[in-house]
């Protein structure tokens, strides 16, 4: 079992320190993926034999988890054999600094839109899949969907990553890291295109993630459907599963259930928890 990676949150600079340092362990290759609309680089981390991600600003726990969850994976060579996994632990640079800077709650991207006096592009309706329905036409919405699908550069960046892993062998999993509320959904969200091929397969794999989870610290994460939870379309698991077709796609809601401010003190049994739960998948997924 390895140290654990640090009990507070970290600045964008200090991850991108973090990931520069990882970058020299022999299982493990960090590239950018592309840039932020300010010009950031959206970093993705390949774990070799052994898909994770962070697109909401002001959601911190979210890639506090992930670097958690890099962090053991690269140091425990049980966890994940035999698969490949790669994270994105930082999908939307710009916003995650401005949460820092300027407003401790803010959601989507850094987008100047033009002919509006209110910024950004809401990250997780941006995905071309049912593309408009139940995300917001008006760029002042918290779910503003943007122009049209793919219109941000942070997500053609993870989209263009997510096709070239998928053309390399078949992605098994996807999983898009949020918070808040202890919930696992899966597609779809617009509630007409549900039941999503394979919802039993997700749903049952679900609950045996969810189980792990509330052995390790007593916490219950709730397993649904997104459409059941708030209709809503155009979200990076939406698209993973009607557009890649990958048999498990997820969104998971970590701690609490209450706040998008979650203490330091959480951040490592939120980290443990989540790490055991995927243990678990894992062992489901990798090959005999
Ligand atoms: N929650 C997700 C959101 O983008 C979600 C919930 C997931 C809705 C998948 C639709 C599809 O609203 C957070 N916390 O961002
Ligand atoms: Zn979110």
């Amino acid at each position: 079992c390895s140290a654990p990676l640090t009990d507070n949150y970290m600045t964008f600079e200090q991850m991108e320190y973090y990931l520069a340092q990882l970058n020299s362990h022999p299982r493990v290759s960090v590239s950018s993926i592309g840039k932020s609309i300010e010009g950031r680089d959206i970093w993705m981390v390949h774990i070799n034999r052994s898909g994770c991600e962070g697109i909401h600003a002001r959601e911190w726990i979210s890639p506090a988890v992930t670097l958690q969850i890099i962090h053991n994976i690269t140091h425990d060579c049980s966890m994940g054999r035999g698969l490949e996994v790669y994270v994105v632990p930082m999908a939307n640079p710009d916003g995650y600094v401005h949460t820092w800077t300027n407003n401790r709650l803010w959601r989507k991207n850094r987008r100047n839109n033009p002919d509006s006096s209110c910024d950004g592009v809401d990250l997780n309706r941006n995905w071309d899949f049912d593309y408009g329905v139940g995300a917001s036409p008006n760029p002042c919405g918290e779910t503003y969907r943007g122009t049209s699908a793919f219109s941000e550069p942070e997500t053609q960046a993870l989209r263009d990553a997510m096709l070239q892993v998928n053309s390399t062998g078949t992605l098994q999993m996807v999983m898009a890291v949020h918070s808040y509320g202890q919930l696992l959904l899966f597609p779809y969200g617009n509630p007409a295109s549900n039941p999503a091929p394979q919802t039993e397969e997700m749903k049952q794999l679900g609950i045996i993630f969810a189980n792990t989870v509330k052995t390790v610290h007593g916490k219950n994460y709730v397993v649904k459907s997104s459409g059941s939870f708030s209709p809503a379309s155009g979200a990076t698991d939406d698209w993973a599963k009607g557009v890649l077709k990958t048999t498990y796609s997820y969104t998971l809601e970590l701690r609490d259930k209450s706040s998008f401010v979650l203490d330091p003190d959480e951040i490592l049994p939120t980290g443990q928890e989540v790490l055991e739960g995927l243990n678990m998948v894992f062992l489901a997924l990798a090959p005999e």
